[in-house]
């Protein structure tokens, strides 16, 4: 392990040395070091979403993430016009809260690319010159591999010249880096550790802009807001008649705007209304179109949206996290709305937040994983499992990025209470068939392809009501970044949730532009017809302008999902708000009919440790593992031994990349099932693991 008293001078001084050897056997040896690291119990690798271990082991891992995100953002962008930003997310998500972790975010607000894992891992645990100054090397590739072979060349100067960028017209903004942490009392130590890596780079090289305690969408947020407000700058040539210096000032303030927190709540909370807009008065920001859609509105046919005027409040466990006091925020920018222009819509939302960061240590019996894979409601000192009884709940995790629902039902005349749990899975199947639905009435299906990526994790009942509706499904490596991939390489729209809630729907650059396009193009058509019904005084409305009708409503209705939704990532924020806007457009569906969409299959998730995790290889999106030799043998013997007539049965184990175990999940048509062939797994892994 690296010492934490390593600080920002050692770095330097190590930094920039010369080569000391070609690299031809580079692979190797990275590889050697890495098993002599492993074996001595010292690597920190670079795990399904960054790095993690216990806190007080994370301070020169956060120091040289610190560093790692100003060179991100002072030197990857492909373009000088564009995304000159990074960012520093110091979290452990759902794990312990004595664990803390650094996720890092690129330029475009999303994860860091794979292209960066290897060289970051190597760089967060170089102990010596030659390790570090290998390692910087291997960065170094990977940041001119993004910024595209064309323009290598140019951008390498642009390296060893200067930090800032500009454009033709002179104007100069630093690179920024944006920080943020979740609620663990190790945060704040934590990121002032990563700001004096970023400032290795040099003083005011990179401009450090830190967020306090947030979650990590919306510091993924900050970044790709920063990177718009850029971009649309230049495209749009804004103040090109002033001098350098004012619209030097002009960006900023625009930057400083779009990356304000008011700005990512109020996207949000703006978005939510327009789903559940019914006939009121449009209050939106798109000018003309606008005020033409409203008069339009006012003429539409009624009812394809049904009435949604209340479904119960729902009770939301924050983990003990910074969930809690982001759902506040939300909470507040509603009521500003509703105090500002008397819009009652935001009544039709009513969260109770139960489980904040002074209710106890984060994630304990509480939060999304814990309630995921446990199948039960939390138990917290401040929140008993009882006051979850009978309500419609939900859960997220310690950084807000997951969501499930739940709902405990108590028996009438008995104590038994039946836990319904609405995961990953079937928040992609309301999502997606929403979207499927109203792509339809938009006229769109034969346009735009719509499909889900999941996991190995997904239920076998999940891919089966997929098949059986025609949703095609893709399945991904864990981890959202693999999910998200999937989504992007398959489809129009990905809709994307991990089965511990993790997701989104991803909508392409495209099909956002076809959209809107469509939207206005459908305008123009319906004032047209309007304009034709007034002079042909017809007082009532064609077949043609129900048919209209049907997709402008529609049309409107994708275009409030695009931006109730955090387009950088997931966000338990931006699908609560989601979620809860679909279950009203669907007539305020009770919990009890999405849940019984689809039966899941009953499955046991464990946790085994072994000396080391690592020793297990996988393959087929993680379903099957090609090492320890024998091992997925065994445990197709095991699947076959145990219920020889179940079809459904399923097993698979892999290494855990947030955590120090070997995860084994299984699913069978019955519990007991289950049972037996995760206990007979669970003792394989350690026989095959104990070497
Ligand atoms: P690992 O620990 O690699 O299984 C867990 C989750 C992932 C993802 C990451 C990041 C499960 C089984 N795995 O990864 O889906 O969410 O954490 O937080 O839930
Ligand atoms: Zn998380």
């Amino acid at each position: 392990m690296l010492s934490s008293q390593q600080g920002p001078e050692d770095f330097k001084s190590n930094f920039g040395k010369e080569k000391e050897e070609e690299a031809d056997h580079k692979k190797d040896d990275d590889d050697d070091e890495r098993e002599q690291h492993k074996k001595k119990k010292t690597w920190i690798p670079y795990g399904t979403a960054g790095f993690r271990c216990y806190e007080t082991a994370m301070d020169p891992i956060a120091f040289r993430c610190g560093f790692i995100a100003a060179c991100v953002a002072a030197f990857s962008s492909k373009s000088r016009k564009r995304t000159q930003a990074s960012g520093v997310v110091v979290t452990a998500s759902h794990n312990h809260a004595k664990d803390n972790g650094v996720k890092l975010v690129d330029g475009e607000g999303n994860v860091l690319g794979e292209r960066y894992e290897r060289a970051c891992e190597a760089l967060c645990n170089a102990t010596t010159a030659k390790e570090l100054h290998d390692a910087l090397d291997a960065f170094e590739e990977a940041i001119v591999e993004d910024q595209g072979n064309n323009v290598a060349e140019e951008e390498e100067e642009r390296m060893t010249t200067t930090t800032t960028t500009s454009d033709e017209s002179g104007i100069v903004v630093a690179p920024v880096v944006y920080f943020g942490r979740d609620a663990r009392e190790s945060g704040a130590r934590l990121v002032e550790k990563a700001k004096e890596g970023a400032k290795v780079l040099g003083n005011n090289r990179v401009e450090i802009r830190d967020r306090g305690v947030v979650t990590t969408p919306m510091l993924h947020y900050f970044v790709y807001a920063h990177g718009k407000a850029v971009e649309e700058f230049f495209t749009k040539e804004e103040g090109k008649e002033e001098d350098k210096c004012v619209r030097t000032e002009m960006l900023r303030k625009k930057i400083d705007a779009a990356t304000h927190e008011a700005a990512y709540f109020e996207r949000a909370a703006v978005g939510y209304l327009s789903l559940i807009e019914e006939d009121e008065e449009e209050k939106s920001a798109d000018g003309n179109a606008n005020t033409t859609l409203n008069n339009i509105r006012k003429n539409v046919v009624e009812g394809l949206r049904a009435n949604a005027t209340s479904l119960p409040p729902l009770h939301i466990d924050c983990a003990n996290g910074v969930g809690f006091v982001a759902f506040e925020k939300l909470l507040a920018v509603f009521d500003a709305i509703r105090e500002k222009s008397g819009d009652r819509r935001s009544e039709q939302i009513e969260l109770v937040l139960k489980n904040g960061p002074k209710d106890g240590p984060v994630n304990l019996n509480c939060g999304s994983d814990f309630v995921q894979k446990n199948q039960r409601a939390p138990e917290t000192a401040t929140c008993s499992r009882q006051s979850f009884v009978n309500q419609r709940c939900a859960s997220v995790d310690g950084d807000c990025d997951r969501l499930v629902y739940f709902s405990i039902e108590e028996e009438e005349n008995s104590s038994k209470k039946n836990f319904l749990l609405c995961d990953g899975d079937k928040l992609s199947i309301l999502v997606a068939f929403f979207l499927i639905e109203q792509i339809f009435l938009a006229g769109l299906a034969h346009k735009i392809s719509l499909g889900i990526a999941h996991t190995a994790y997904s239920n076998g009942a999940f891919t089966k009501f997929c098949e059986k509706n025609g949703v095609e499904t893709v399945c991904a490596k864990t981890g959202v970044k693999n999910v998200h991939k999937a989504a992007e390489e398959n489809f129009d729209i990905g809709v994307y949730f991990e089965s511990n809630g993790h997701g989104t729907a991803l909508f392409s650059k495209k099909t956002v532009e076809m959209i809107e396009k469509e939207l206005v193009d459908e305008l123009t058509r319906m004032s047209l017809e309007q304009e034709r019904n007034r002079r042909n005084a017809s007082s009532s409305k064609s077949l043609q302008s129900v048919i209209l009708t049907t997709k402008l409503k529609a049309l409107l209705t994708l275009k409030a999902t695009i931006q109730t939704i955090n387009p950088a990532i997931g966000d338990a924020i931006s699908s609560v708000l989601l979620i809860e806007g679909i279950l009203r457009i669907k007539g305020n569906m009770p919990f009890a009919e999405w849940h019984a969409m689809y039966r899941d299959l009953p499955t046991k998730q464990t946790k085994v440790k072994v000396k080391d995790r690592t020793v297990i290889e996988c393959f087929d999106s993680e379903r099957k593992c090609s090492k320890p030799e024998g091992l997925q043998k065994r445990i197709d013997e095991i699947l076959s031994s145990v219920s020889s007539t179940d079809s459904s049965k399923r097993a698979f184990v892999r290494p855990s990349g947030t955590e120090d175990i070997v995860r084994v999940y299984v699913e069978a048509s019955d519990a007991e099932t289950c049972e037996k062939i995760c206990t007979k797994v669970e003792e394989a892994v350690v026989e095959f693991c104990s070497f």
